[in-house]
């Protein structure tokens, strides 16, 4: 008889942890590698090549190594100041589009080794690689593949010198957490002393698998950022301003075109995982110029940047440009540790604990996915609800009337993103209220969650907060419920520093250069000009948008003298406001021409200025 009941109970203990069935993945899931990518959140980049001491942003590939010669150069106050700043590491850019090495390869003549720098005996790479160690930071390369500077560029020839750079790399210099392949490509460029234009198809040229064959052997634990053809462990965001979609899922179609809205937004039937990374820099342009020291965001801009992005599913790339000194400015290393002390305050006081929360459903009612899960402070524990149930709320309920106004969530994705649409409410003066998200783009602004999703409103005092999932593509699986109160920043104005009206007579057409493709500046009256500044438009439309300049003055009896010709470089990606200075004339009008239109036969601008003495 005792064995019977023996036999009894256990038999009651496998069936009813049965019936406790776990829930399935739900489309696509991130790797392993995805995960600890996503988990850093914050890291950032450092961009510092011969730019740095060009002024420029884009180096045409000729530009003399006897530039390359800081004084006090000290990466250990890179990775110092990125650590203060949050970030979790630093990805660097050992080759820009110029083609110039930031380490000895031994490739090319076209790096360090031939600078007076350390009398060629430097190695940049190396020295950074050590400083993320001791400080704790993961190190990380962007290696671009454009390069204006080398001969072969186009030819199959160039590919394989491209992944021996990238072997060297990959095995010299430790743990690489991350690869990242700029797509950007000009077209023109020196090329060993050719000096012309090289297009290549992207989709075919660079040989994507064989390289990512080797990339994975080489460095198992790495994540490849591509935007320059196949599809990579992570996707940009298709912009460089600092934001993501609101609806963000981590999915894309693994085959096929990528437009704006694709990498702005995910793919919610997608069929892979690749989460976004929003890469943005500190001060308007990725490389260091002088005058842009007092245009260093502000402490508002980056939080709302980091709203945008952290809290919109994506990890954030900051940049940091280094000086022609060879370290971090100052202006950017406080706004970096202010920033990253806001962010640390904000949550690390969270308002839900001592809270009593409720759902409407839980998994076969089973402790085991209970509410509780949410706020147990793991990260692989979570509330989860019955198969069928695709909509369910939480009430959390302070008990006191409490003052808050940042709300936090995150899916547990290792089991793939579910939830489509949730909506928050606030229960003040004996009624439930919406709130909505003051960032919205659209209705209250509250659809997907993915990792982690923050929903900022204006400071409310309730004693109760509900969270209603209104949709999920599958039962919700969640992780973490947080409330926080954050101190009011004055928000930037909109476009403020970036744009002002006009001061001049502007008119389109006339010119040398045909109808549209030049703008006329009256100055009314002259005026001692020394340089031109170019605002192109701002509405992520590429028509119109001017990459190649000539810049005239009118010397009378409508004659034009050409005082200046370039590339506005990296417009399209980043439309800030470009700058060209020449040396002071002076007139009553000056005329821009466009020699290269990114599309469209018009030029468009937001905004024309010149600078006068
Ligand atoms: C762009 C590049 O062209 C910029 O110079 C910068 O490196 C940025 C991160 O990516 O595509």
């Amino acid at each position: 008889m005792r064995r019977y009941s023996f036999l009894l109970i256990t038999l009651l203990i496998i069936c009813t942890s049965c019936s406790i069935s776990r829930p399935t993945a739900c489309g696509p899931t991130p790797t392993k590698q995805q995960i600890e990518l996503q988990d850093m959140e914050e890291y950032a980049f450092i961009h510092y090549s011969l730019n740095t001491y060009t002024d420029q942003e884009w180096g045409y590939g000729n530009e003399d190594v006897n530039l390359f010669n800081p004084k006090n150069l000290d990466p250990r106050q890179w990775a110092r100041t990125c650590k203060e700043s949050g970030m979790k590491g630093i990805i660097f850019t050992v080759k820009h589009h110029c083609g110039f090495c930031m380490w000895p390869s031994a490739y090319t003549e076209y790096s360090v080794k031939n600078s007076p720098w350390k009398n060629g005996q430097g190695d940049v790479v190396k020295e950074l690689a050590e400083a993320c160690k001791e400080y704790g930071l993961r190190f990380a390369v962007y290696l671009s593949p454009w390069d204006r500077n080398h001969a072969e560029y186009g030819r199959p020839a160039y590919i394989d010198y491209f992944r021996n750079q990238l072997r060297e790399l990959l095995t010299n210099y430790g743990d690489i957490y991350e690869v990242w392949f700029d797509g950007a490509n000009g077209g023109n460029g020196y090329y060993g002393g050719a000096n012309e234009t090289r297009h290549i198809d992207r989709t075919t040229y660079y040989q994507w698998a064989e390289t990512y064959r080797m990339i994975r052997e080489l460095q198992p634990n790495i994540v490849i950022w591509n935007d320059g053809g196949d599809r990579g462990d992570l996707r940009w965001v298709g912009t460089e301003a600092g934001f993501i979609g609101e609806t963000n899922w981590s999915l894309l179609n693994k085959d096929g075109d990528v437009p704006f809205e694709m990498l702005h937004y995910g793919l919610e039937n997608g069929n892979v995982w690749v989460p976004g990374e929003t890469n943005t820099s500190i001060r308007p342009g990725w490389f260091y110029h002088d005058q842009e020291n007092s245009r260093v965001k502000s402490l508002s801009k980056l939080m709302e940047t980091y709203y945008k992005s952290v809290g919109r599913n994506s990890t954030l790339l900051l940049n940091f440009p280094i000086t022609r000194d060879g370290l971090i400015h100052q202006e950017d290393s406080l706004r970096g540790s202010a920033f990253a002390k806001m962010v640390r305050e904000i949550f690390s006081n969270d308002l839900i604990e001592g809270a009593s929360l409720t759902a409407t459903n839980t998994r076969n009612n089973s402790s085991k996915y209970s509410i509780k899960h949410a706020i147990d402070g793991k990260t692989n524990t979570y509330w989860a609800t019955d198969d069928d149930v695709k909509t369910a709320a939480v009430t959390i309920d302070f008990g006191k009337p409490t003052t808050f106004n940042r709300f936090m969530t995150c899916e547990y994705i290792q089991l793939g993103q579910r939830v489509k649409d949730f909506k928050l409410e606030v229960f003040v003066n004996g009624t439930w209220e919406p709130l909505k998200d003051i960032y919205a783009e659209r209705g209250d602004g509250m659809t997907t969650v993915g990792r982690k999703r923050i929903i900022c409103f204006p400071t409310v005092t309730a004693s109760k907060l509900r969270f209603t999932i209104v949709d999920s593509k599958a039962c919700p699986l969640i992780s973490r419920l947080g409330v926080f109160l954050a101190p009011e920043l004055t928000p930037d104005i909109p476009g403020s520093g970036e744009k002002y009206s006009t001061k001049w007579n502007v008119s389109l057409a006339g010119g040398g250069n045909g109808n549209g493709r030049s703008v006329i500046i009256d100055l009314k009256g002259k005026k001692n000009v020394k340089g031109l500044r170019y605002l192109p438009p701002q509405d992520r439309n590429t028509r119109g948008i001017v990459m190649d300049y000539a810049v005239f003055a009118s010397v009378g009896n409508g004659e034009w003298k050409e005082i200046s010709k370039g590339e506005f470089s990296n417009i399209v990606n980043n439309p800030i406001w470009q700058t060209v200075n020449f040396p002071a004339i002076t007139t009553d009008r000056i005329r821009l021409d466009a020699v290269r239109l990114a599309s469209g036969e018009r030029i468009r601008f937001e905004d024309i200025d010149v600078v006068t003495e």
